[in-house]
């Protein structure tokens, strides 16, 4: 185990290898402030409001024992107006629960479920050679047998993925465990998950969804479904579960004047410790677990959550009441075991080419591309041709992140820990450590970009 003085060393190193290359992008990558972040102490109560704000949806959750999830046309408020949406609920569970649930299409067309970043058996993983028509279900049913960490689920029919996640089939999946209970982490009220997205609407403001093969681009963003939306806050931490939803859209989140949020976990859990950053990077499927500190902010402040990229205003923080709770965040979160190169025997090149194509070739469903043996770490290298970003997702396992040449050069700290998703730029090289050892059966990688995934660039392979 690694002294505390140590690991701070190592994270200081991580932040002068990253701060490196960010000279280029012209931006400040990190706070240099202690391993909790510089807080939220901004005074911006006399910014004006030239925008309307509506409040930030916080969707029901649900329990994934005995569920009946039916996928059917709604209206939903998107905040100024409403429109017509296919929406779903938060599952909350714990690890080692039972998930049994009923998948209703209630849609026009064919429709599956994949539970993003969950290790289940092929049947339970929403292949969509299981995509069932209008008025079918398909019944899963698999245990959760999973660290704590944000999944999410979606649809995944071959060529109509894109569409539906875009009129809002899209939830969070909250897997919890006793390890993390134990650190203490902003709960309740204090706890608020975050789906990011982009939306175009038609005049009568009903979401439309116009494809390119360069990727879907909205408009506008939502924030759980809402748009200019804000969210009341007391003097205090909370922890967001942010996940991005979008079909193709990166963001580039930050706080004003450089306040930074502590950084605790990413696709597959907690990370080892907090990481203070005053900008992440989120890339389509990705999930970020962080905290704000606003227990330094002034009431009446207004902090607003942006992304630099666009140059849009994500979600307002409005804080308005004084709360006494305090509350750290510890500095030992959790334990990595670091996946060994040197068991590596098996090193696979998948060639992202053009918008449509893995190593050359279209998706075909009936098609075995290349079988893995379970339970060995592999190495998988990501390359592209051109028409990137690819947001990588791999179905069946989590990954570590082992080197990116090219490009950005360098493992991002929110790329630390495990993932199931990672961004592939053009010009990069990403090697990724992977080992099966959940189950053996059918499973697919693809890009996340879903509309490349639905022109054809995923690939089935085999664990056997
Ligand atoms: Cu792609």
């Amino acid at each position: 185990m690694q002294s505390e003085n140590a690991r701070i060393k190592l994270d200081r190193r991580g932040f002068l290898r990253v701060a490196g290359a960010a000279v280029a992008g012209g931006a400040a990558w990190l706070s240099d402030a202690g391993s909790n972040g510089r807080p939220v102490a901004v005074v911006e109560a006399a910014r004006p409001r030239t925008v309307t704000r509506y409040p930030l949806r916080i969707p029901p959750e649900v329990s994934p024992s005995g569920l009946t999830l039916r996928a059917a046309p709604s209206v939903v408020s998107l905040g100024a107006t409403a429109s017509n949406a296919w929406t779903y609920p938060t599952i909350r569970a714990q690890s080692a629960d039972s998930a049994m649930i009923t998948l209703v299409n209630g849609l026009p067309e064919d429709t599956i479920t994949h539970w993003h970043g969950l290790l289940v058996d092929e049947i339970n993983d929403g292949h969509p050679r299981f995509a069932i028509p209008p008025g079918g279900t398909y019944k899963y049913q698999f245990l959760i047998n999973q660290r704590a960490s944000l999944k999410w689920y979606h649809p995944h029919p071959h060529m109509l993925t894109g569409e539906q996640v875009n009129r809002g089939l899209a939830g969070a999946f909250i897997v919890n465990d006793v390890d993390e209970l134990a650190l203490g982490l902003p709960s309740g009220a204090f706890e608020v998950p975050l789906i990011v997205r982009d939306a175009t609407t038609d005049r009568s403001g009903n979401l439309i969804y116009k494809p390119s093969s360069g990727g879907f681009d909205g408009k506008f963003p939502l924030v759980n479904g809402i748009k200019d939306a804000y969210l009341d806050v007391g003097t205090a931490l909370y922890r967001f579960r942010i996940l991005n939803g979008s079909n193709a859209r990166i963001y580039r989140l930050a706080l004003p004047d450089g306040a930074a949020f502590s950084l605790i976990g990413n696709d597959g859990g907690l990370l080892a410790s907090p990481v203070p950053l005053t900008w992440i990077d989120i890339a389509p499927a990705e999930r970020l677990d962080v905290v704000i500190d606003f227990s330094q902010a002034s009431l009446g402040a207004s902090v607003m959550l942006r992304d630099l990229r666009a140059g849009w205003d994500l979600l307002e923080f409005r804080v308005v009441n004084s709360v006494s709770a305090g509350g750290a965040i510890p500095a030992v979160l959790s334990t990595i075991t670091p996946l060994s190169v040197a068991e590596v025997q098996t090193t696979r090149v998948f060639s992202f080419d053009g918008m449509s194509r893995i190593n050359g070739q279209s998706y075909d469903m009936s098609r075995i591309d290349f079988t893995v043996p379970f339970g060995q770490t592999e190495r998988w290298r990501f390359t592209t041709n051109g028409n990137a970003p690819h947001p990588v997702h791999v179905h069946g396992a989590v990954f570590q992140v082992w080197t990116r040449t090219g490009g950005r050069g360098a493992v991002m700290p929110w790329e630390r820990g495990w993932k199931d998703t990672v961004l592939l730029e053009d010009g990069e090289t990403v090697e990724i450590l992977i080992r099966f050892d959940a189950y053996r059966g059918l499973y697919l990688l693809h890009c996340h970009k879903l509309e490349h995934e639905d022109m054809g660039m995923m690939a089935n392979f085999m664990v056997v």
